[in-house]
């Protein structure tokens, strides 16, 4: 299996975070990725590739172009108002502040921008995010492109991840939605209906949020309750998606200490949702924070259920791209990620039917 890889996402390295009211060290760290790729670089059934170059093009058609546009200069907007090596807001667009009055206008300054985009304090930024962010969509845009040319399967090794940044905002450790980026360009290069599955631990609201009025995506989250777990604000059952969309978004919840045999029974359950949209292609938004030890989740998956957890999803036999999101237990992380590539690898797949012309 091909997997995609930039080391551009070293460059992503903040101090901090602000998770709860304490400034913590940053759980999303550039050793997740590097360990991962350590893990599949020395299996011979993996084979690293460079990601292409796909221009801004491709994130404007899923991202307000305002905040693809911010992003660019945020870093220089930062530094021009005397911020500190690692950006974190203070101050938010909350609904609340301007309710009844209107839109107003977006701030000028840099902490102003930087809290009028973001929507929380744990996804700092330093001077290598937007690189590290476009790299991440450009790895997640060849896979797509590998999977559509033929290949039955292949790994997108994002960092930094993407499934929290809904259409018009970032956060979650999330910049740009790459696994949004990519069901999007694979609409566009021919495949009538893509479907998303998310088997992060946490709920994957970006990709919710960009495609819940759209028939031609489906998306299917399985994650923790989020009565108890981050976003907090979206991934209940009842949200099934709207308009055109209706029926299309389906989100099963997770348990508290869920075990490996709960969760494969859950997961069978979401494969059936993902098999009855038909897609021609299957993206998965991988979060391997699902493990017992993840220091941010609560399950008490072992790393027994990502082999299984793989094969189920091979077995629906459809082209999949898989995209790599959470997952912070660094001591694991590449064991469960490679488990469950080859799970999925040990059923075939048949190929992508050829894309139409662009
Ligand atoms: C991609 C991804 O996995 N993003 C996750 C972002 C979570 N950010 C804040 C989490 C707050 C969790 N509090 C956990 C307390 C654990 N002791
Ligand atoms: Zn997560």
């Amino acid at each position: 299996m091909k997997v995609v890889h930039s080391d551009a996402h070293r460059r992503h390295e903040p101090a901090h975070e602000v998770q709860a009211g304490e400034v913590i060290g940053l759980y999303e760290v550039p050793a997740r990725a590097e360990a991962i790729r350590a893990v599949l670089a020395a299996d011979a059934t993996f084979h690293l590739v460079d990601p292409e170059t796909h221009g801004r093009a491709p994130i404007d058609a899923v991202h307000d172009p305002d905040l693809v546009r911010y992003l660019e200069h945020a870093w220089t907007d930062w530094v021009a108002d005397g911020g500190p090596t690692t950006a974190i807001p203070d101050t938010f667009r909350h609904p609340g502040l301007r309710a009844g009055m209107g839109a107003g206008r977006p701030p000028v300054t840099g902490l102003g921008r930087l809290g009028y985009w973001s929507f929380d304090t744990a996804t700092p930024m330093v001077e290598g995010t937007y690189g590290a962010a476009r790299a991440a969509v450009d790895v997640a845009l060849t896979a797509t492109d590998l999977v559509l040319g033929g290949e039955p399967a292949a790994y997108a090794l994002c960092r930094p991840p993407g499934h929290h940044a809904p259409r018009g905002a970032f956060g979650g450790y999330c910049f740009f939605n790459n696994v949004a980026v990519a069901a999007q360009h694979a609409r566009h290069a021919g495949a009538a209906r893509v479907a998303v599955l998310d088997v992060d631990y946490h709920h994957g609201n970006g990709t919710q949020q960009i495609f819940y009025e759209r028939p031609d995506v489906a998306f299917v989250s399985l994650h923790a309750d989020p009565d108890r777990a981050y976003p907090y604000v979206t991934g209940f059952a009842d949200e099934t998606g709207t308009g055109a969309g209706r029926g299309t978004t389906r989100n099963l919840l997770l348990p508290a200490g869920c075990d490996d045999v709960t969760y494969l029974g859950l997961l069978d359950a979401a494969l059936e949702h993902v098999d009855r949209s038909a897609p021609d292609l299957v993206l998965v938004s991988l979060g391997v924070d699902t493990y017992g030890d993840d220091p941010i989740g609560d399950l008490s998956l072992t790393g027994a259920v990502y082999g299984p957890a793989g094969a189920a999803i091979g077995s629906l036999g459809r082209p999949t791209v898989v995209v790599q999101e959470g997952g912070y237990h660094l001591p694991t992380v590449g064991a469960n990620v490679r488990s469950f590539l080859r799970g999925l690898m040990a059923t075939p797949i048949r190929p992508a039917p050829p894309s139409a012309p662009g």
